[in-house]
């Protein structure tokens, strides 16, 4: 299940996020120019995502999974945004010595290495530390191991990128059994007694997306959607909200979603596929920067190719793409950011700073307070990050994420 209600009190870049708000309220496609906190891409885990590779195993033991990184704490956070309060303030009550593994959709992914990151770098100013540990590929059995492995670490908490709703959560059930704390982020997982930090509204990016590509291409014409893993939690909710927006635009039709499962071979077969099964497409929403950066090269070697391309991208993989006018807006969050706070959300319920009740309370570090959200009939404790910020060639320099 997921939650769409706003629980944010305090911003997650703080000089960005007024801007943003202004710019989702007065419609999505609202430009805005303001950087966010980006900068920070110093821990060990997210120096990684420039080039790409996975997270590499660093544990030989018979049930480590494929990917795992432990990351002591040796670098000094990320230390470059404004923010209210030190760390030491912001880490009041929260247990030094705590080791909560993040468990990303897969180690491979610059965009989940880059939230690892933001975890590493807030563990590392809680005096604990973070585990990286996932598969290769974007399914639930290649995230069982981590799970399994994160028990037999006596791990304080996990954190977790479901690739799918239901099925981790006998996996997850054992952890909670052992006194280990989940919380999941990104994608969310339909278990009980979890938090899920949500990275912005999930009806608005659904909407938003919907409404960059109306504009751009007129509202009319064939679309399609090239996707992430077909169980993925968060793809098919956003995607489920686009389906809702597109009904407001009556000669937009929604002919086909493709799945590359974050995988940018698994993508560009798709996408191949889906351009011939559809000679007269008009426009693709891509709802994850493995898709949207496959998209967008493909696109801008075959200028031939006339179809609208819009999504959800990492701004420093679409840059050249803006660039050479291949896309022309798109829209994220900052992963780091993400990240960051999950590791704070994680290390504090572990420490029971707070518990998963309605308006519980606890310090996202230096991006803040956060209040939950538990509504009357809803199952599940959900805190959001922010709005999501939409990106052009206005103000794509700017970030560096
Ligand atoms: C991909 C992943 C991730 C999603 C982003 C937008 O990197 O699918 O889960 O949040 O795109």
């Amino acid at each position: 299940m997921v939650n769409n209600h706003h629980s944010r009190k305090k911003g997650v870049a703080v000089a960005s996020t007024l801007l943003a708000l202004i710019a989702a309220s007065c419609g999505s496609s609202a430009k805005t120019a303001a950087p966010t906190t980006a900068a920070a891409t110093t821990t060990a885990a997210a120096a990684a995502a420039t080039t790409a590779p996975a997270a590499t195993t660093a544990s030989a033991a018979t049930t480590a999974p494929a990917g795992t990184t432990a990351s002591a704490g040796t670098t000094a956070g990320a230390g470059t945004t404004a923010s209210g309060g030190t760390a030491a303030a912001a880490g009041a009550g929260i247990k030094k010595g705590l080791t909560v593994y993040f468990i990303p959709k897969d180690t491979q992914n610059p965009y989940e290495v880059l939230a690892d990151g933001g975890g590493t770098a807030a563990l590392t100013e809680l005096g604990g530390k973070v585990v990286v540990s996932s598969g290769t590929e974007d399914t639930a059995a290649a995230q069982i191991p981590s799970i399994q492995a994160a028990i037999q670490a006596k791990a304080d908490a996990i954190v977790i990128a479901g690739n799918d709703p239901d099925a981790l959560c006998p996996s997850l059930a054992q952890a909670q059994a052992a006194g280990i704390k989940v919380v999941a982020f990104d994608s969310d997982v339909s278990c009980p007694d979890h938090l899920f930090i949500n990275q912005a509204n999930t009806e608005q990016i659904g909407t938003s997306e919907v409404d960059l590509l109306a504009k751009e291409i007129n509202s009319t014409g064939e679309i399609a959607i090239l996707s992430a893993a077909a169980t993925a939690t968060n793809q098919n909710a956003w995607i489920g909200f686009m389906k809702q927006q597109l009904s407001k635009y009556p000669n937009m039709k929604l002919v086909d979603t493709v799945y590359g499962n974050d995988d940018p071979a698994t993508s560009l077969t798709v996408l191949q596929g889906l351009l011939s099964a559809h000679p007269n497409l008009k426009g693709i929403i891509s709802p994850t920067t493995v898709g949207i950066s496959t998209a967008a090269q493909y696109f801008s070697t075959h200028k031939d190719v006339k179809v609208t391309l819009t999504g959800l991208g990492l701004p420093s993989q679409m840059k050249p793409y803006i660039k050479d006018g291949t896309v022309t807006a798109f829209e994220l969050w900052n992963p780091k950011d993400l990240g960051y706070l999950a590791g704070y959300a994680a290390a504090a319920l572990a420490s029971g700073v707070y518990t998963l009740t309605d308006g519980a309370k606890f310090t996202g570090g230096k991006l803040g307070p956060y209040t939950l959200s538990l509504p009357a009939g809803s199952k599940e404790a959900t805190v959001v990050l922010g709005p999501p910020q939409v990106f052009d060639a206005s103000n794509i320099d700017q970030f560096n994420f």
